[in-house]
């Protein structure tokens, strides 16, 4: 079981994967995930990646674990299911149906607001990010990390304040789309999914990424290497 200073040996295990810890959630109880004992989780750790800096050392383990299915989700699991055991919770998945809602966890836990391209914007890393997993807690556990909701406030709410598309006039992603995607009424997946398949679509944003994440102008430098763009969108197709 957990206790004090385990949630320092969480980030420092996570870090030592390119992975953090980048935020908690405490759900009051009809809307908490159950754990499965069936009792509902007190906190949600939500973790994920802020940049592509995680990409070799997946890549390291994918040229270990040749052949396995979904290999990125595969890795997700492989590393954090046990740091969620040793930490005293219970490891849950964004790819694992039932979905878990992690777009609402993220806004809840680090501030993050959604950019009209749906996926969260972050201030400083933009659209280059997302989570790989995220550890629940029960009652007892949280307790024996000595953790809450009050003494987390001021935590790590980085989006709070800001909210790059508001100040972005020109809004460039949603002009860069060759199929106009994306519209207020959401994202038209097939259209996208048809244009991939075409010789432009190969040649474009299945080789060089999503015109439309890439035209944003917000934290560039964290922007992906290629093999791990290229690998998102074969994914995604
Ligand atoms: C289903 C799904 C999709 C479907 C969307 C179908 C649809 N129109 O609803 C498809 C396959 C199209 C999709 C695509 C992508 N997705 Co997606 N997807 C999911 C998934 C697995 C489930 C979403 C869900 O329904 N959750 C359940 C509800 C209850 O939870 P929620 O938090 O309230 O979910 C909200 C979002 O899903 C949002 N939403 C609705 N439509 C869309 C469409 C897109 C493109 C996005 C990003 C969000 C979004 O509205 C929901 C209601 O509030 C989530 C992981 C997860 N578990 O949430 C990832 C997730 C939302 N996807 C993500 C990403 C990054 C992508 C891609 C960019 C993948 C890529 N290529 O790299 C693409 C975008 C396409 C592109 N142009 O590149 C990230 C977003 C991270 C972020 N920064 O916000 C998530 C969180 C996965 C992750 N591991 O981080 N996705
Ligand atoms: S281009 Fe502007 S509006 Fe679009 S996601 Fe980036 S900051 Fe937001
Ligand atoms: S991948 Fe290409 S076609 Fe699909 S939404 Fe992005 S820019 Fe549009």
């Amino acid at each position: 079981m957990a206790g004090a200073g385990d949630i320092e040996t969480l980030e420092a295990e996570l870090a030592g994967h390119g992975l953090c810890l980048r935020g908690w959630v405490f759900p009051d109880a009809e809307t908490a995930p159950r754990l499965s004992t069936g009792g509902a989780a007190a906190a949600v750790g939500l973790i994920g990646h802020l940049g592509g800096d995680f990409w070799p050392i997946f890549e390291t383990w994918h040229h270990q674990h040749s052949g396995v299915e979904n290999p990125f989700d595969s890795w997700s699991k492989a590393v954090i299911t046990p740091l969620a055991l040793s930490a005293g919770g219970e490891a849950v998945f964004p790819s694992d149906k039932p979905w878990q809602p992690f777009q609402q966890w993220a806004r809840a836990a680090e501030g993050l607001k959604g950019s009209p391209l749906g996926m969260l914007i972050h201030p400083v890393y933009g659209l280059w990010h997302g989570y790989r997993g995220a550890i629940l807690f029960g009652p007892e556990a949280l307790a024996q990390l000595g953790l809450s909701a009050a003494a987390n406030e001021a935590g790590s709410a980085v989006g709070a304040t800001i909210h790059p598309c508001d100040t972005c006039v020109d809004k460039p992603c949603l002009s860069a789309c060759p199929v106009d995607a994306f519209s207020p009424n959401g994202f038209d997946v097939a259209s996208c999914r048809a244009y991939l398949k075409t010789d432009p679509g190969r040649k474009g944003c299945m080789s060089t990424g999503c015109l439309a994440r890439d035209a944003c102008p917000v934290g560039r430098a964290h922007r992906y290497d290629g093999a791990q763009i290229r690998f998102h969108m074969t994914a995604y197709s």
